[in-house]
């Protein structure tokens, strides 16, 4: 079974709506192995993000993503690094096809909702980042 990472981002917490978008990944047949709701820190999130750090939106993603809290999780299923890419939608909510996390939830380009890793080596870094192996579950 492959793994990915995700986050369920500050503008989904806020809005309480983080088992509405737990139901869409449990729906699609993927299953949750490991879950938590942190705050994540400035030192956190610019290390997360550091592929973005000359992009002119990174000071304003950065602080969007240590706003409010965010649900770290590993999901497992087959082919699920491209599957979950898929049920999440494009980055901004407008191209993002019926049905997807982000066109069902996401309010813009900034806040939308969900992050998912977009390849398996980034998949295994990311959830590294954020989880021991013991606390992943599958
Ligand atoms: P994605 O892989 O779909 O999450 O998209 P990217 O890796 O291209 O972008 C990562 C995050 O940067 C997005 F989720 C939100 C933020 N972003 C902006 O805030 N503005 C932009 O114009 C593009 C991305």
């Amino acid at each position: 079974m492959q793994r990915t990472f995700s986050i369920i981002k500050p503008d989904a917490t806020k809005r309480n709506i983080t088992g509405s978008i737990n139901k869409v990944i449990e729906d699609s047949g993927l299953r949750i192995i490991a879950q938590k709701r942190i705050k994540l820190t400035k030192e956190q999130a610019e290390k997360f993000y550091y592929i973005h750090q000359e992009r002119p939106f990174f000071a304003d993603l950065i602080d969007f993503m240590t706003s409010e809290p965010v649900v770290v999780q590993v999901l497992s299923g087959e082919n699920c690094v491209e599957k979950y890419r898929s049920i999440m939608g494009a980055t901004n909510p407008d191209n993002a096809d019926p049905g997807t996390i982000r066109k069902l939830f996401a309010l813009n380009v900034q806040e939308n909702s969900v992050h998912g890793s977009d390849s398996i080596e980034n998949a295994q870094i990311e959830m590294d980042f954020f989880f021991k192996s013991e606390e992943i579950v599958g």
